[in-house]
């Protein structure tokens, strides 16, 4: 198929910022490669990357606004949200209304709706989903370095000798990085790697050393290590007098609560001698650099595990030097440009802060204000506890999904029922907060739109449209400038293009800047239109003194404080706010799987990306799972003082005792009972506002299906009450997993009112074994196949699914499907490994026994796994380690 036009432009999902080829073929296909001038990947994609072709199609998206449930004009919509803000401003004042933005806009969309808050309705009530993301990391760095600054590039951790990985599972999140950081390694066998995360992840597929602390404290951990360094004589004294402030205290709180290697050990629940390797490692390998997410950050004290790792590298000189420093790595594509303009409910923009006078002058100068507000707003769990209780009555809320990932979701789920005023910016048109939405506007989605995003190396690339407008759909920024010009604020909101914001926003950092603050882009702000179209990917600072960008930054120890020394931070360690008890007695751990984006809006499009684990799963240690008789495959409930939720228990000795883990992904839109976010307790930490979302307490118990089974169908179907529905997208059909609390009195009946009764049915029923299995054709096409029975061992799906891609059946296929077993000639491949290939984990098993296979190579040359995007190479590795 010959190439219509290729797109230069940048992945939307991961922090790593990988640069991406987007083709559209003849057909309107999309060809999705790596970008191999791009400086994040060089070429790479990882699995969610390559299968973005997959998620463009138009079925589900909103494409017109709609006003009180009725498709409107863009003039009513925008007349509509204007009027209705106003009249609850002047009624309430400011601060009744609010904005709620996300890391997955781009800076432009984000300028414009800080600037319209912020700068002209007045009030500090914007905040964003990065509060839940990385804001303990932000509120740490302004603590200990002046300023929200990333000093690292992608490059130091290729060229570091240690690589210290804490609560961060970057093997699956941050995937193309992890590729880097791999090929490193194998280069350099000497490097290094520290795992800390209490779960054995496919990250530590590369650790030379994993320490599965117990869950909450990290703060011990690296107190000690501080304790350690000092009796080893391992500091940088000279360092620490010229550019550091507060050691002392740092160090005095450091011995306090981690005095020795037995007293840390005790603390974080560690062998010993782990706890004396990782000290000695750290004491001797001078480049070292601690990489953190959300294990960290996502914490009722996480700002402070922030500063107890940055305290390790401030006394040792380890910061602004190659190799070395501290690296908080990104969620969202564009969560570094939310923190650049400012997005932040307590930052101004471009780096300058609420609360400081001359700041707020600046800005209201600049933006020619004379409303611009005098303090910061609510946080974004804040915000949402107002919203429920009537004192904040309206809520903008763009490109997140917040019933389905604020912690305490059921009553966030209330307050944007009961509130006055919800307006939602989205693409899709049913998630479960557009569901409550009085007001829903469509955005352009990726590929539509255009703009700039900042990775985790401070680095701005361009994304670029290479789709039309679909429908009425439109931008973010331009939606939010509408209203803005309508509430009054016409001058300040002319802008007519992403570039117009982008000058401003460059503009803004640069004005009477005078080396204050190091987010300086100014060097950008007089681009042309055309200069902005061919913006090559750069690191800020980009300015007269560094016109190319920077790659690292406090190379010459100076920190954007007073007296230009950083500052080493006293901690107190504190563990999570909810304890363990008997009632709810074990931890539960949230976070990612490979293949999913948060909420399942894009992601779930794709096939291929549902394959690797289709269901919400409850991550279990055997040991745990028989204190409370819970079978593997079988179904569990987890109970926490906030929520419920029913998932499928996958015994794993990856887990630590103690602890059950729940991916985060489902919602309402694709399963039954599987917010995890509703079971999560909504307390934060008091200096970042970032609630805990890795340790809350709960109970488990089977739960005691009186039948399980499952569906393929061409149709979508409706479950009803169904008690446990997972939904999962095939290539050719639905596929649906089943349980019921009641027993089916007449399963054929049910599945034929399920299915519709139409068409030429075979089934199969033992009522003695609870057991009934059907298939629908039309003539000679399968249309739907239901398999029930009382237990949960069913028949795999694998095979099955491929049924659906045959015109018509053979005799021993129509057999097979009413026996449950596989016709010859088509191999059951298991769990779905290689999601590029379709290459399940049996074939890889049988592959490693049979053939010899002993590398991960010779896998991809036998089988072609893991020869595309490489994010399976982990599982392949465990997979080699645990059969040769
Ligand atoms: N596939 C995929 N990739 C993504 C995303 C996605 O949705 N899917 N989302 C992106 C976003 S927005 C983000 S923020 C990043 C998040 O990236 P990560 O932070 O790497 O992801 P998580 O899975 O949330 O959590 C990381 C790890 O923290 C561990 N952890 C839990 N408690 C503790 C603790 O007390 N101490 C320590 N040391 N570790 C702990 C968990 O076991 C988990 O393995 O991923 C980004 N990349
Ligand atoms: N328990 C628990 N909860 C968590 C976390 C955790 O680890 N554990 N992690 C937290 C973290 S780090 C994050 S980042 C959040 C993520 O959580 P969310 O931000 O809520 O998740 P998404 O699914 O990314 O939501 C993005 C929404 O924007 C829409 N969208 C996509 N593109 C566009 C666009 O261009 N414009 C507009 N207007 N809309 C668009 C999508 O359809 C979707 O509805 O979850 C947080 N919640
Ligand atoms: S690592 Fe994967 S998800 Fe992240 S930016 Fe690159 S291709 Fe996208
Ligand atoms: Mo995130």
């Amino acid at each position: 198929m010959t190439l219509a036009t290729t797109t230069r432009t940048t992945c939307p999902y991961c922090g790593v910022g990988c640069g991406v080829l987007a083709s559209t073929l003849e057909d309107g296909t999309v060809e999705i490669q790596g970008d191999p001038l791009h400086p994040a990947n060089l070429g790479r994609l990882c699995s969610k990357g390559s299968a973005l072709g997959e998620t463009v199609g138009l079925d589900g998206r909103l494409l017109h606004p709609v006003v009180d449930g009725k498709q409107v004009s863009w003039d009513e919509a925008l007349d509509t949200v204007s009027e209705r803000l106003q009249t609850i401003i002047q009624e309430h004042g400011p601060d009744s209304v609010a904005f709620y933005l996300s890391g997955q806009l781009l800076t432009e969309d984000y300028y414009v709706a800080n600037k319209l808050m912020k700068g002209f309705i007045g009030s500090g009530n914007i905040d964003t989903n990065s509060r839940l993301c990385m804001s303990s990391a932000v509120a740490a760095y302004k603590r200990a370095l002046g300023s929200d600054t990333v000093p690292c590039s992608y490059e130091d951790l290729e060229i570091a000798d240690l690589l210290v990985i804490a609560g961060s599972n970057a093997a699956w999140c941050h995937p193309v990085l992890f590729q880097r950081i791999s090929k490193a390694k194998e280069l350099r066998p000497d490097m290094k790697v520290v795992v800390i995360d209490p779960r054995r992840t496919a990250t530590c597929d590369l650790a030379d050393l994993h320490l599965p602390v117990k869950p909450g404290s990290d703060a011990y951990l690296f107190n000690g290590l501080l304790n350690y360094l000092k009796q080893h004589d391992k500091l940088d004294w000279r360092f620490i007098e010229q550019h550091v402030d507060g050691f002392a205290d740092a160090l005095q709180a450091a011995k306090t609560s981690s005095a020795s290697i037995p007293a840390v050990a005790a603390a974080c629940e560690l062998p010993e001698s782990d706890v004396a390797e990782f000290f000695r490692l750290f004491a001797q390998t001078e480049r070292s650099i601690s990489f953190y997410s959300q294990g960290i950050n996502q914490s009722s004290s996480g700002t402070d595990k922030c500063n107890a790792i940055l305290n390790c590298h401030l006394a040792t000189g380890r910061i602004g030097k190659p190799g070395m420093g501290p690296f908080s790595i990104t969620g969202q594509p564009n969560a570094m440009g939310g923190r650049e303009v400012g997005g932040l409910s307590n930052m101004l923009a471009a780096h300058m802060d609420i609360d400081n006078p001359s700041h707020r002058d600046l800005v209201s100068r600049f933006w020619k204000t004379d409303r611009l507000t005098t303090t910061p707003g609510r946080k974004a769990v804040d915000m949402f506890k107002d919203l429920g209780s009537g004192k904040i009555k309206a809520v903008w809320v763009l490109a997140t999904n917040p019933v389905v990932s604020l912690p305490e979701a059921d009553a966030v789920k209330k307050a944007l029922e009961q509130c006055e005023l919800l307006i939602v910016s989205d693409i899709e048109q049913q998630t479960d907060t557009t569901r409550h939405a009085h007001v829903l506007l469509p955005a352009l989605a990726w590929g539509e739109k255009s703009g700039t995003v900042t990775n985790s190396e401070r680095r701005i690339s361009r994304q670029r449209a290479f789709l039309p407008a679909p429908g009425e759909a439109r931008a973010d920024w331009w939606m939010i400038a509408e209203v803005a010009k309508r509430m009054g604020f016409a001058e300040a909101f002319d802008f007519n293009s992403a570039a117009d914001v982008f000058r401003e926003h460059a503009a803004l950092s640069g004005f009477e800047n005078n080396n204050l603050r190091d987010f300086d882009i100014s060097a950008l702000a007089t681009m042309s239109d055309s200069q902005f179209e061919q913006l090559k990917p750069v690191q800020w600072p980009v300015n007269e003194a560094a016109p190319k960008g920077t790659a690292r930054l406090f190379t010459e120890h100076q920190f954007n404080t007073a007296n230009g020394k950083a500052k080493m931070i006293a901690v107190d360690p504190r563990l999570p706010a909810n304890h363990c008890d008997i009632e709810y007695p074990l931890v539960l751990n949230t976070g990612r799987i490979r293949d999913q984006w948060h909420t399942m809006t894009r992601t779930s499009r794709a096939p291929r990306l549902a394959a690797h684990m289709p269901e919400p799963v409850v991550e279990i240690h055997p040991m745990d799972a028989a204190t409370w008789q819970l079978k593997d495959g079988a179904l569990a409930e987890l109970t926490s003082r906030w929520g419920r939720l029913i998932g499928r228990v996958n015994h794993s000795n990856s887990q630590r005792p103690g602890s059950v883990f729940v991916p985060i992904h489902w919602n309402s839109q694709f399963a039954a009972l599987a917010r995890v976010a509703t079971l999560v307790n909504a307390v934060t930490d008091p200096l970042s506002g970032q609630p805990e979302l890795k340790q809350t307490p709960v109970s488990i118990r089977a739960f005691n299906a009186e039948w399980h089974g499952f569906v393929l169908s061409r149709q979508p179907l409706d479950l009803g009450d169904t008690a446990y529905w997972v939904k999962v997208r095939g290539e050719q059909f639905w596929r649906y997993e089943l349980a019921g609390e009641s027993a089916l009195p007449e399963a054929s009946e049910w599945v034929r009112v399920l299915l519709g009764p139409e068409g030429d049915w075979l089934d199969f029923s033992d009522q003695k074994a609870g057991r009934y299995r059907a298939a629908k054709f039309s003539g000679d096409s399968l249309q739907a196949v239901a398999f029930i029975a009382r237990d949960f061992q069913l028949p795999q799906r694998q095979w099955l699914s491929e049924l659906f891609s045959r015109e018509t059946l053979n005799q021993a296929e129509r057999m097979s499907l009413l026996s449950g077993r596989p016709a010859s000639g088509l191999p059951d491949q298991g769990k779905m490994i290689c999601a590029c290939f379709g290459v399940g984990e049996k074939t890889i098993e049988q592959g490693i026994c049979e053939r010899r296979l002993t590398s991960v190579d010779q896998i991809g040359d036998a089988l072609k796994a893991g020869t595309n995007c490489g994010s399976c190479i982990p599982e392949l590795q465990q997979m080699l380690r645990r059969l040769q």
